[in-house]
């Protein structure tokens, strides 16, 4: 692409011509500083200032132009962070909500990289992802596997390293969803708009929206979020993709959003809506040329904000270099275009790194076992395949066959899957393992002799769960639960499951059992079985789950992975149900997950944060540094990202980890923040993690960096992060609720 001019200014293109500039919306006439993103936008405007109003409107609904200027192919927008939707020759990576349970920054940015790169080298150039959101506010949320969990602070960690792997590798980010979309029922427009956070006194409220739901697309925009997806929710009465006070002041404006806004399918309601609400690309029969045309005609649409959303359509293209004519083109979707390159390794470790080990009564990791039974569906290939057209209409709860991808927008092109039945096949071969499965009792069988005896000492039995359980040294009994777009979940236990695991457990005295789910999974109708002697627990792995679960179970890899929710003894201790109303109020605010576990003493089976290794860990030696006063309010300047203040280092806690076990191991020590009362925070908050990989014997001292945004409320009042006085309760654990150090520090601020 070839630029006559690069000298052109904003007021060249009327855009300080807007309303009000503190809530407008309009890039530069917003006030925020650009920082790495100027030049990026003097190019876009550059461009723009060369097209006529027709090739402006062409650009906006997602058609190529021509011009004087250069040539600008339209972007390719593509589903999603588990890697390439609907293509052959491409990876099927773990789940986001798997990643996050690895709590490692490394493997969640190499994971971004690497799917990234594939789209890149598949000549796509955005990512409908990060998916930040569902966060999972309600256990029941059906696409909750899609997101990086309900802590805000965790969340969004995940959320800017994803970020920053798709830029680097040169495509476009597109985080999702925006905003409080929450549950599956009644999300679309037809169904009313509801499962969106609700207005009025019973909605949520600007404190829970800035410090639970809107955290996370901070790290976000921070990182290089070149387009944000809005959702098909209501937002207080308006639909997300038409509500100015989310699009234009709270995005666009206070976090300082540069990019383009597009929406979900059936986000769209209005072209006139949208455009004034701040979205900024569509291209659908409401979106149009012809309707944008007669809403610039009548005065509706200004000129300032046509060319607003014009350079925010190119903007991200400019940021990630893609003007460099470097990408490969546009693969068909059967093309023999191979881009997996060695990602295979990396989901086997990434899977590997996110299981939680969350009892172990001793008998993991297995060595060499002589008589080895394999128990449920859930361990070996599905009957119909691992590619079934995509379904948006619900799915599950539960899968008849190894879950290794999710469904709707979740749904990897799967290339292969490793599963369990085959790498405990090949593991069971070496060690000279008896091996025998059954993966569910519910066919007829056929096949079997009739001349053949079967008795309790003979290997020949009926196929039943107690038959196989008996003689055994060590039983693996696999489950799943499943849900996905377009419905939520309706069961947190499944009866037939429990059923297995517990016939089993009964006949069995070594019973291990392997989760992997969508979403907190209970296990209480079997977890206190005397002969269930371990459990691993996770999300969705992809293409490599086999290997990695198997490497788990003998050790291979030392089990690492953290609960990012609690898992509950009872649904009902859960506070958070679907709403089945046009909107829903998120009267619980800020307390989800574990801040409401907290807030009202519930035990849990297992605290988010939960996980176990074959080693052991010691904490000692806590110490904090911080100064003794502060400002109340963030000074710095107004950047891509919100305040830069908000992103300064303004203490550390340290603290000494000592593997003082007898196999190297990792661990993920937590620092949790207690606030003062006049925050107005829940009992404790993670403020801070790090993964430590530790030989036995070996100890290091971690750092947890405060940023000034770590230790900030939202204040409604004054619309600002502010930090209050007072003490803060600083605790350094093994989860929320194995706290092994404590300490305080105390504030003094000043206006
Ligand atoms: C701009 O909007 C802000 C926030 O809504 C408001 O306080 C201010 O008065 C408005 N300014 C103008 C010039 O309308
Ligand atoms: C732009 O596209 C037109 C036709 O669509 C083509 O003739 C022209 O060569 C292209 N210009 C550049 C710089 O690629
Ligand atoms: C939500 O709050 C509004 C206003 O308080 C109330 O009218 C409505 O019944 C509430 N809906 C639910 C599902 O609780
Ligand atoms: C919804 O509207 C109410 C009342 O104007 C306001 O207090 C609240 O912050 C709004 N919530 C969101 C999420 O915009
Ligand atoms: C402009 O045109 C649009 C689309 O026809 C219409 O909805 C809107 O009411 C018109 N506005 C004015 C001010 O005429
Ligand atoms: C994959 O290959 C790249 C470069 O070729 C290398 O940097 C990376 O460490 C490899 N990853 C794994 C998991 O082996
Ligand atoms: C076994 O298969 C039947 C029929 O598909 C199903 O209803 C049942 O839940 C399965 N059992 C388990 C434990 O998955
Ligand atoms: C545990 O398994 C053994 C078989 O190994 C069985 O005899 C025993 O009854 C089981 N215990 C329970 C509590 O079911
Ligand atoms: C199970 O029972 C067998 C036979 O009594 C015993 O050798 C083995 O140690 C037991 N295993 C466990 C895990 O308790
Ligand atoms: C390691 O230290 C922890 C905490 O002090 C202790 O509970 C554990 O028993 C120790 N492990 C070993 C193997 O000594
Ligand atoms: C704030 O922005 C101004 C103008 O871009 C710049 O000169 C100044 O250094 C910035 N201040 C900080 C603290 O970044
Ligand atoms: C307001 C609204 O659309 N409510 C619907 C929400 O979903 C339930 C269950 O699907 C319907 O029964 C309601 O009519």
């Amino acid at each position: 692409m070839r630029f006559i001019s690069f000298a052109v200014t904003a007021a060249l293109l009327g855009l300080t011509s807007a309303t009000n500039s503190s809530t407008s919306g309009l890039l530069k006439a917003n006030g925020v500083t650009l920082g790495d993103w100027e030049a990026a936008y003097e190019k876009a405007s550059a461009f723009v200032a060369g097209l006529t109003t027709d090739q402006k409107l062409a650009l906006i609904t997602g058609s190529s132009v021509s011009s004087s200027n250069g040539n600008f192919s339209a972007l390719e927008f593509l589903d999603g962070d588990m890697g390439l939707q609907n293509y052959f020759f491409v990876s099927a990576f773990s789940l986001s909500s798997a990643l996050a349970m690895t709590w490692d920054r490394d493997a969640i940015y190499a994971q971004a990289k690497a799917v990234g790169s594939e789209f890149y080298n598949k000549g796509i150039q955005v990512v409908a992802g990060p998916t930040s959101q569902p966060m999972g506010r309600t256990p029941w949320g059906g696409r909750n596997v899609e997101g990086f969990g309900p802590d805000p602070y965790l969340n969004g960690l995940a959320t800017g390293l994803s970020t920053k792997g798709y830029v680097d590798a040169g495509v476009i980010p597109g985080g999702k969803h925006f905003l409080l979309y929450e549950q599956e029922t009644n999300r679309t427009s037809s169904g009313g708009g509801g499962g969106g956070g609700g207005g009025g006194p019973g909605g949520a409220n600007d404190k829970t929206l800035h410090e639970t739901y809107l955290w996370p697309f901070y790290d976000a925009v921070k990182n290089g979020l070149g387009a944000v997806m809005c959702a098909m929710t209501k937002v207080n009465g308006t639909y997300s993709c038409e509500n100015s006070d989310l699009l234009m002041k709270t995005l666009k404006t206070e976090l300082g959003f540069p990019g383009l806004v597009w929406p979900d399918m059936n986000g769209q309601n209005s072209a006139e809506g949208s455009a004034l609400g701040g979205e900024d690309y569509g291209s659908s029969s409401i979106w149009s040329t012809s309707t944008m045309k007669t809403l610039l005609s009548n005065g509706t649409l200004t000129e300032a904000r046509l060319n607003d959303m014009t350079i925010r359509n190119l903007i991200g293209y400019y940021h990630v270099n893609l003007d460099n004519g470097l990408q490969p083109a546009m693969q068909d979707q059967d093309a023999y275009v191979d881009v997996r390159g060695n990602h295979s390794k990396l989901i086997r470790e990434n899977g590997a790194k996110s299981m939680a080990l969350l009892k172990n009564e001793g008998t993991l990791p297995l060595k060499k076992p002589r008589v080895m039974s394999v128990f449920g569906a859930h361990a070996g290939p599905v009957m119909g395949g691992p590619n079934a057209a995509m379904n948006v209409e619900g799915s599950g709860p539960t899968y008849q066959g190894h879950l290794a991808t999710g469904t709707g927008s979740g749904q990897a092109s799967v290339p292969y899957v490793i599963t369990p039945y085959v790498a405990l096949t090949i593991r069971a071969a070496q060690d000279a393992t008896m091996m025998r499965w059954i993966m569910n009792d519910t066919y007829s069988s056929s096949g079997g002799s009739t001349l053949i005896q079967e008795g309790t000492d003979s290997t020949a039995v009926s196929p039943s769960y107690a038959n196989y359980a008996t003689n055994s040294d060590v039983c693996l009994v696999f489950i799943n639960a499943l849900s996905g777009e377009g419905a939520d979940r309706t069961e947190l236990y499944n009866e037939d499951q429990d059923t297995m695991v517990n016939t089993v457990a009964d006949n069995c005295n070594n019973t291990v059992v392997v989760v992997n789910t969508v979403g907190p999974r209970l296990l209480d109708q079997w977890i206190e079985h005397d002969n269930v002697t371990a459990v691993l627990y996770g999300s969705i792995l992809g293409q490599e789950s086999g290997n990695a679960i198997v490497d788990l179970l003998y050790g291979d890899v030392n089990p690492s992975g953290r609960l990012i929710h609690t898992i509950a003894k009872n649904e009902s201790d859960y506070n958070v149900e679907l709403c089945y109303t046009a909107q829903c109020n998120f009267t619980e605010g800020v307390y989800i997950d574990y801040r409401y576990f907290d807030a009202k003493n519930v035990t849990p089976r297992y605290p988010f944060g939960h996980g176990l290794s074959y080693t052991t860990f010691k904490y000692s030696d806590l110490a904090i540094k911080t100064p003794s006063a502060t400002t109340r309010a963030p000074r710095g300047n107004h950047t891509v990202g919100g305040n830069s203040d908000l992103w300064d280092v303004v203490g550390t806690v340290s603290a000494r980890i000592t593997n003082n076990g007898t196999l190297a191991g990792a661990e993920v020590p937590q620092l949790y923040l207690g606030f003062p009362d006049a925050a107005d925070q829940p009992v404790r908050q993670l403020r801070g993690f790090e993964r430590v990989e530790l030989r036995a014997g070996q100890e290091s001292i971690v750092t947890f960096n405060l940023r000034r945004r770590d230790i900030s409320y939202w204040d409604v009042a004054a619309q600002q992060w502010l930090v209050a006085s007072g003490k803060y309760q600083v605790y350094v654990g093994a989860s929320s609720r194995d706290l092994r150090l404590t300490g305080a520090f105390s504030l003094r601020v000043k206006a």
